[in-house]
């Protein structure tokens, strides 16, 4: 039995995490609002004894083109911590993590949602630290467009120092650069010492700020050696902030398509990916490169030399990579983005699937992962049937929970 054993986290994603999952012939079409199906994932995640449960969040749509927006599997959805809310009563151990903004929100209102999230869970909340890098969220507040990068994050340090200082009793009479707050929290201390922080920038400056303040990193990483260059890099800077490489637990998304069998799976797979209209790809791609004509070259041509991004600058480098390694062409991408979203996906059986998670855990480049299955409810059921099983036997992953809060979970310090 090995000591130590694997996170995993369970990204919900409305019909699931393919783009194309809403046409699934078993999928469900009005997934994005209906609180039953969200209770029924929450609970077979819980039953398999996942770690969390984790809402990205835009607050806007996710494609500037509604037809386009339309047809894609997440067009429409709960603002993410009112969903937790309710799932927070519905389930009894499983971590409920959010992603809200530090463009969009002031310090002292999101750390005290949180907060309150945290103790109608009995500690079992998280919130995902994110700047914010779509021009559609931006235009939802105010006419100014997207910040520059370096000044979201600047912005992000303080709301972080800030809030973290709010959830252990001590930044009230903060008066900073951005942000000033008078008055401790109208909410006790939480039952965990403080909500977990989760990070999921991947640029230097995100980098440092997770190495300075996040308990938990999700990540997107295609390779085995990107997982572990991002490993080891993070791990890295910690020491400058006085903290050991395991206070912060890295957890790459994973798409898996799993089946009985090898062909099954593969069967599974190629199923979906058909089901992608080509505008829906190409205009998903364009999101990750930040850039909005991308419809006007060839499409079996190859990408275009584009300018670095203002927006999410890890995805367009990993686009950029992929495009130059693999000689592929646009409609070639913008299928293989289009179906993980720009994550890891592994295709095949419990054992295949187990394998490849297990060599990146054990070989140094993920303390667990954030899964994705590419359509909810049948992939997460099959995940949860075939694979956990699996990592058990290995004694990689817990039978039971030993605790009660989201800390316990993760084996994390409960702040002083
Ligand atoms: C795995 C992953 C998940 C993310 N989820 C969100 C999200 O839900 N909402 C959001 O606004 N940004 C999200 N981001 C974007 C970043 O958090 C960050 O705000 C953006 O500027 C990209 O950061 P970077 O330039 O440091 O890579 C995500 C990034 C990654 C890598």
């Amino acid at each position: 039995m090995s000591a130590r054993q694997m996170k995993l986290g369970l990204f919900l994603w409305a019909a699931g995490h393919h783009i194309a999952a809403w046409r699934h012939p078993k999928a469900h079409v009005t997934a994005g609002i209906d609180i039953d199906h969200y209770i029924q994932l929450a609970r077979t995640a819980e039953a398999a004894r996942f770690d969390m449960i984790f809402c990205e969040d835009a607050a806007g749509l996710r494609e500037a083109n509604v037809g386009i927006a339309s047809q894609t599997s997440r067009s429409i959805g709960f603002e993410p911590i009112s969903l937790l809310s309710a799932l927070a009563v519905q389930t009894s151990r499983i971590g409920l993590v959010s992603t809200a903004s530090t463009s969009y929100n002031e310090p002292y209102g999101l750390a005290r949602t949180f907060l309150s999230l945290d103790h109608l869970s009995g500690g079992r909340a998280g919130w995902n630290l994110v700047t914010s890098a779509s021009p559609i969220e931006a235009a939802n507040f105010g006419s100014t467009g997207l910040k520059p990068h370096a000044d979201r994050y600047e912005r992000a340090r303080e709301f972080a120092e800030v809030v973290t200082g709010l959830w252990l009793g001590k930044a009230s009479g903060h008066d900073g650069q951005s942000f000033s707050v008078r008055d401790p929290l109208d909410v006790p201390r939480s039952p965990q010492g403080a909500p977990v922080m989760v990070q999921a920038g991947a640029s230097d400056v995100g980098r440092d700020l997770a190495a300075r303040t996040a308990d938990v990193v999700f990540t997107a990483a295609q390779t085995f050696e990107e997982a572990k260059a991002f490993y080891d890099d993070l791990k890295g800077r910690m020491a400058a902030y006085g903290r050991e490489p395991d206070d912060i637990k890295i957890m790459p998304g994973v798409s898996p398509v799993v089946a009985e069998t090898e062909a099954e799976a593969r069967e599974k797979h190629e199923e979906l990916q058909a089901l992608i209209p080509d505008d829906v790809g190409v205009a998903l791609l364009s999101s990750y490169l930040s850039i909005s004509d991308l419809g006007r070259y060839p499409i079996d041509g190859p990408l275009p030399e584009l300018p670095e991004s203002e927006g999410m600058k890890s995805r367009q480098a990993l686009v950029i990579e992929q495009s130059r390694r693999d000689g592929l062409s646009i409609r070639q991408l913008a299928r293989h983005f289009a179906g993980a979203r720009g994550h890891w996906r592994i295709v095949g059986t419990a054992a295949q699937v187990a394998d490849e998670l297990q060599a990146r855990f054990e070989g140094g480049a993920a303390d667990g992962f954030n899964v994705m299955p590419s359509y909810f409810p049948g992939e997460l059921d099959a995940f949860a049937t075939l694979v956990v099983p699996e990592l058990q036997r290995r004694g990689l992953f817990r039978r039971e929970y030993e605790g009660r809060t989201l800390r316990d979970h993760l084996g994390l310090k409960r702040p002083a």
